[in-house]
């Protein structure tokens, strides 16, 4: 029996503009986590609207809608024991003010004066989580 779990991925537009993609990819390889899908993919309102459905109606939303349609993401399907867990502490706090150093978003974030949280990625925080965003990206 294999207890390998599966963790949706986004590399952010702010991720992809800034060229940040072979950097996320590398320390998730580095990590021995197995990519089994990867999509460059330009993020609709209705896609957002699925994916984000706790944040609908919060005051960040409309922002956070428009830095993520702001250009394409790149997503990504990984696989490996213990990979949620294991990619969100890669990831850090959702703040990258707060991010601690050795984390993508500690090492390579900042607050850049927009108002909104520019993170760098996403990671699916629960195997439920992860299911329900890989149908969402990938079904
Ligand atoms: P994601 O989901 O993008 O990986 O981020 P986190 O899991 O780390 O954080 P989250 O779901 O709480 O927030 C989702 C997304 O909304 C933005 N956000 C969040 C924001 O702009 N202002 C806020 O106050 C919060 C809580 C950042 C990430």
């Amino acid at each position: 029996m294999s207890n390998s779990e599966q963790i949706l991925v986004l590399v952010k537009p702010d991720g992809v503009a800034r060229g940040l993609v072979g950097e996320v990819i590398s320390r998730i390889e580095a990590r021995g986590y197995v990519i089994a899908k990867l999509e460059l993919r330009q993020a609709t309102a209705e896609l957002l609207a699925a994916h984000y459905a706790e944040h609908v109606a919060k005051p960040f939303y409309p922002a956070l809608v428009e830095y993520m349609t702001a250009g394409p993401v790149v997503a990504m399907v990984v696989e490996g024991a213990q990979v949620i867990t294991a990619f969100r502490t890669m990831a850090g706090a959702t703040d990258p003010i707060k991010a601690a150093p050795g984390t993508i978003r500690g090492d390579l974030g900042r607050d850049w004066g927009t108002g909104e949280i520019r993170n760098i990625v996403h990671g699916s925080d629960s195997p439920e989580s992860a299911a329900r965003e890989i149908a969402l990206w990938f079904g």
